[in-house]
């Protein structure tokens, strides 16, 4: 469902996979997240990872969140779901919460999957949260995107 693909190369010194992964979660729009979440929860299963989860309240929050779980876990995935129709300033969480998340990822020489959803409405998300019938399932993705990096470098 992801269609990421066959990598086609890796630098090989993690072909086993990842070991461990840490969820950093947000709480605003409760039932988005909770499809958020089963999704990287299902991604984390099947590459057997044992699972670490944090819950922040915004996704403001998950940057420090996703720093703390990369000094303890080999990969990590943060989900949040900022939506334009409802959140003022909505620029400033999602672009500030993106940055330093893949500041994270740098600092820490960590996989950060990003499973933040950014849209316009409410309906965009649940298409996106991975719920029957929706056409992404972005939790899973985000996690399965982080492992295949860990597994690629
Ligand atoms: C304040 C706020 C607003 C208006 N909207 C959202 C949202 O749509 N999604 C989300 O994850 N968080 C939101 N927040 C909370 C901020 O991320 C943050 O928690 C607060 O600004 C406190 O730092």
């Amino acid at each position: 469902m992801a269609g990421y693909g066959t990598p086609s190369a890796a630098l090989g010194t993690h072909d086993a996979g990842p070991a461990t992964i840490g969820i950093a979660a947000a709480s605003w729009h409760t039932e988005i997240m909770d499809a958020l979440l089963d999704g990287a929860r299902r991604a984390a299963a099947d590459a057997g990872c044992t699972v670490t989860e944090v819950r922040v309240p915004g996704s403001f929050e998950l940057p420090v969140a996703a720093q703390a779980l990369a000094r303890t876990c080999d990969v990590v995935v943060a989900l949040g779901v900022v939506i334009r129709g409802e959140t003022p300033h909505f620029e400033y969480i999602s672009g500030a919460t993106t940055e330093a998340l893949a500041r994270v990822a740098l600092d820490e020489s960590t996989p950060v999957g990003n499973g933040v959803l950014t849209v316009n409405t409410r309906e965009q998300a649940v298409d996106r949260s991975g719920v029957e019938g929706a056409s992404e399932d972005a939790g899973y993705a985000a996690a399965e995107a982080a492992i295949r990096t860990f597994r690629a470098l």
